[in-house]
């Protein structure tokens, strides 16, 4: 009896990947930028967005898009600074997949073209690192809170695949024990390209900064 052989197409992963580069590509002719926004969950992702939100929001039509497994209070959160803000509810899922980011996109572009568009991941540091949604920056938040002093060296994943890296809640960082210089030279060590701001999203300090770095990796003025 003959054996029939199929070649295998491509991988889910790749599959994936593709509608990652078409997305980008979507934004790149519609000359749109978008930042895919990570972290753990409490890390202050939504609350550094807000802030840099209203440092930008003057010059530049800002949109937003997050990521959770349920509710839609981020995306509240940040229709109240009048941003066009999308939720998108992924369950079980512990990251946004592209195909989702897509479909956000098109529903987000009926209320006008955005300049910057906002992603907030599900709060996790390990899934997202492993899917590309089309963005132009990655941008880790890493706040002194949670983890301790080792904990760019327990994510190596995250740090390496951020091009900006926050660290957040600066205002706290002694009553958590975190020297923030030895922070930021560890980070440097792991990832050399990398751009690393410390901040504190509650009193605004190294805000205007993060701001400044963010629109230079975007190449926007
Ligand atoms: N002390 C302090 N608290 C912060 C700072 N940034 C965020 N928070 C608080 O941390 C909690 C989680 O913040 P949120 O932005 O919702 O985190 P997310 O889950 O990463 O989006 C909230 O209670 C914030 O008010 C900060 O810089 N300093
Ligand atoms: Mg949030």
């Amino acid at each position: 009896m003959s054996v029939k052989v199929l070649q295998a197409k491509i991988s889910v992963l790749e599959a994936h990947d593709r509608i990652a580069q078409r997305v980008r590509q979507t934004l790149n002719e519609m000359n749109i930028k978008m930042i895919d926004v990570l972290g753990g969950p409490g890390a202050g992702k939504t609350s550094i967005i807000k802030q840099l939100v209203t440092r930008l929001k003057d010059k530049f039509k800002i949109a937003y898009i997050g990521g959770d497994l349920a509710t839609a209070k981020d995306a509240e959160e940040l229709s109240k600074l009048n941003v066009p803000s999308i939720q998108i509810n992924t369950g079980t899922e512990c990251h946004l997949e592209a195909p989702w980011v897509e479909d956000a996109l098109k529903e987000l572009l009926k209320e006008g073209k955005p300049d910057i568009i906002f992603v907030e991941n599900v709060g996790n540091l390990i899934c997202p690192f492993e899917f590309d949604i089309g963005a132009h920056v990655r941008m880790l938040i890493f706040s002194v809170d949670s983890g301790g002093k080792e904990k760019f060296e327990k994510y190596p994943i995250a740090v390496l695949r951020s091009s900006i890296i926050v660290i957040n809640k600066i205002d706290v960082a002694n009553i958590f024990d975190i020297n923030v210089e030895e922070l930021i030279q560890t980070g440097k060590k792991m990832n050399p390209k990398a751009e690393i701001v410390a901040v504190s999203a509650k009193t605004g300090e190294g805000i205007d900064k993060l701001a400044d770095i963010l629109l230079k990796h975007l190449r926007i003025k």
